[in-house]
């Protein structure tokens, strides 16, 4: 009996992905950019042993026992891990012992806050691990595989997943752009708003944008291009003003595009929009951006910070929204007028 245990965190994603050119093989219309959380915070672990004594493939996510053999994304995931094993002759444990996978969130599933890529990226990366196979760009290949997200977990730092140009795949891969250690100041506080699963997930959403959005393709050929390299060169510069620009622009236009899409696809609500509303009008008091916030499928705000500029940041949200829901000025439209 062999046994590994791995943990792997959620990224949050700047150029947000939406939209795949192959269902089947998971390939994005246009490349994305994340930053993927510390191992600490947001994860998914996963235990996973292999057993000759085992009689099949079986699964637990939180607890609970969900089907394997009917996942076609987890059964990909499995044969391509294999089939990297084959290539790399790594002979560490016989293929045909039946695996238990054992796996947990730290944090809400489903609820807009990147589980599946952390989910995908952990079982991908402790699969790669159980056969003795190398962590590289082909390995992201595979945890793109599971749920295109998934691909950016594998590595830590800011990402990029490049939307490739193969009919294959094999071109579409997450490389880092730099290292956690490059920008240690950055910080995410999360303002989880909702908690619950959210109405339309990704999957089906990104693939009703694709059919009826008018306004996707400009995107994914006109935008995010120039987008990424302003983005990229922005962290380089450790330029937090145009990294907040950019990121909160792509957000704003990733939910354009998802309420473009017919019907709807409606993430973010009247919490949501108050919040930007909040880092609009702090980020003007402050005098320039201090603060970048970036939505996912779901009303979570996700804020991105530096870690000098966190205390005002605290300090304004419990002022904007206290806990005493009947005092929060914000969600009542009174606007932030000082932060004494
Ligand atoms: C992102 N999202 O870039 C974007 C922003 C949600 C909004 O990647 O169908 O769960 O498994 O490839 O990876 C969510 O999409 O979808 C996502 P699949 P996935 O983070």
């Amino acid at each position: 009996m062999f046994s590994v245990t791995c943990v792997a965190p959620v990224n949050i994603a700047l150029i947000k992905y939406w939209g795949k050119r192959n269902e089947d093989l998971i390939l994005p219309i246009n490349d994305s950019v994340s930053m993927t959380l510390r191992t600490d915070e947001l994860c998914a672990e996963t235990t996973i042993t292999a057993s000759e004594s085992f009689y099949s493939n079986k699964m637990w996510l939180n607890g609970e026992e969900v089907p394997f053999e009917e996942n076609t994304r987890i059964l990909r995931c499995l044969n391509e891990v294999h089939r990297l094993a084959i290539c790399a002759g790594s002979q560490k444990i016989p293929l045909s012992w039946k695996i238990h996978v054992k796996s947990f969130n730290n944090f809400p599933t489903a609820a807009g806050l990147a589980s599946s890529a952390a989910g995908y990226a952990c079982l991908v990366y402790s699969l790669a691990c159980l056969y003795g196979i190398p962590v590289n760009d082909q390995l992201t290949t595979v945890a793109r595989q599971g749920s295109g997200s998934a691909c950016r977990s594998l590595y830590g730092g800011f990402v990029q997943w490049h939307r490739g140009n193969l009919d294959s795949g094999c071109d579409s891969v997450a490389k880092q752009v730099v290292s956690s250690k490059f920008w240690p100041n950055m910080h995410l506080i999360i303002l989880v708003v909702n908690d619950q699963r959210k109405n339309t997930g990704s999957t089906l959403g990104m693939q009703r944008s694709v059919q009826t959005s008018q306004l996707i393709q400009h995107r994914a050929d006109k935008v995010v291009p120039e987008r990424v390299n302003q983005l990229k060169t922005a962290i380089h510069k450790h330029d937090f003003d145009t990294f907040a620009k950019i990121t909160m622009k792509d957000s704003n236009q990733f939910h354009a595009i998802a309420m473009d899409t017919y019907p709807p696809c409606v993430y973010m609500n009247e919490t949501s929009h108050s919040i930007v509303s909040f880092v609009h009008d702090f980020n003007e008091l402050m005098g320039s951006s201090l603060i970048a916030y970036t939505f996912d499928a779901g009303p979570n705000a996700c804020l991105y910070v530096l870690e000098e500029n966190i205390p005002k940041l605290i300090y304004a949200i419990n002022k904007a929204f206290p806990n005493d829901e009947e005092s929060a000025d914000y969600l009542r439209g009174i606007p932030l007028s000082n932060l004494d």
